[in-house]
């Protein structure tokens, strides 16, 4: 089933940690042909050399900041060339992992910082809708394509603290729902990818580089990994064309809901 994704191209945004690193290595062990993009670059370019020694037929990688529109253009002017090389289609780009986004901060909303409201949605919400438009042209005429857009638990439930990113996350459980609509008929298959709590830099974001806050919410349980989200992601690209996965949700065994946490402590 694997061999649907050989060969094929697939672009990742937020490749330079956690879920979207797993991806690039577990696309590469495919045999896939990689884009990556992020904002560090050094890192990017030690994922890209992992992913080609895990069996990716080409990795290549350019910043990317998706907040910035500028960005996201010269990304996909990079991008469109890249393409150009590796295919004669005319739409090349078989798959889309919109994952770059995280969470800053979990204040009360009395205590909220704009700026990190700001940054989650330009990120979470608006970053996505700025990649997906620049991808679209790559990918439509070709049936067959995934979109698959890194939602989260957040977008389903609600905590405290978390007013920013669990609305910017059902934004993007909307936002994947529109798209299906909009892309019915293209043979084009959109997807969220809902993922509970895994161990990546995702709270070391969250809590601005805090250690020990960030070990702190995995105190006891035993969270996802990066490679069991990027599982999931080769299975939901690599199923048959007239197959498309909606909506996934995975989550630890010991989180059976974002308040209901089993701790060995
Ligand atoms: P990481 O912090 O490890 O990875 C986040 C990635 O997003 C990094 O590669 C980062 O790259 C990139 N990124 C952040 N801001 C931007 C930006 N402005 N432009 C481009 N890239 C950006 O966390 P995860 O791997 O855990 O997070 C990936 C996704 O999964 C996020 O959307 C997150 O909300 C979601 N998620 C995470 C869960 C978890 O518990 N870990 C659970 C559910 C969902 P760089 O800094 O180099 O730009
Ligand atoms: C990350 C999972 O529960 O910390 O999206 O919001 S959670």
């Amino acid at each position: 089933m694997h061999d649907r994704l050989h060969g094929k191209w697939v672009l990742i945004t937020g490749a330079s940690s956690g879920f979207g690193a797993a991806a690039a290595r577990a696309f590469g062990a495919v045999g896939s042909r990689l884009l990556l993009g992020a904002r560090r670059l050094e890192r990017l370019e030690q994922v890209a050399a992992t992913a080609r020694a895990a069996g990716a037929l080409e990795a290549h990688v350019h910043p990317l900041d998706v907040t910035n529109t500028s960005s996201v253009e010269s990304f996909f002017h990079w991008a469109r060339n890249r393409l150009g090389t590796g295919t004669t289609s005319a739409a090349p780009l078989h798959v889309l992992i919109n994952n770059a986004g995280g969470a800053l901060g979990l204040d009360p909303v009395l205590a909220g910082r704009v700026e990190d409201w700001e940054t989650m949605f330009q990120t979470n919400v608006l970053g996505l809708l700025r990649v997906t438009r620049a991808a679209l042209p790559l990918m439509l005429g070709n049936p067959g394509g995934v979109i698959i857009n890194i939602g989260s638990v957040a977008g389903h439930e609600a905590y405290e603290g978390g007013a920013a990113y669990c609305g910017a996350k059902a934004a993007e459980h909307q936002i994947t729902r529109v798209l299906r609509l909009e892309l019915c008929g293209s043979g084009v298959r959109v997807c969220t990818l809902d993922p509970g709590m895994a161990q990546t830099e995702f709270s070391l974001v969250r809590f601005r580089g805090d250690l020990a806050q960030a070990r702190k919410v995995y105190e006891g349980v035993e969270p996802l990994t990066a490679e069991d989200v990027a599982e999931a992601m080769v299975w939901m690209a690599s199923r048959p064309s007239h197959v498309c996965i909606d909506e996934m949700v995975i989550k630890p065994t010991d989180q059976a809901s974002v308040h209901k946490i089993h701790r060995r402590v």
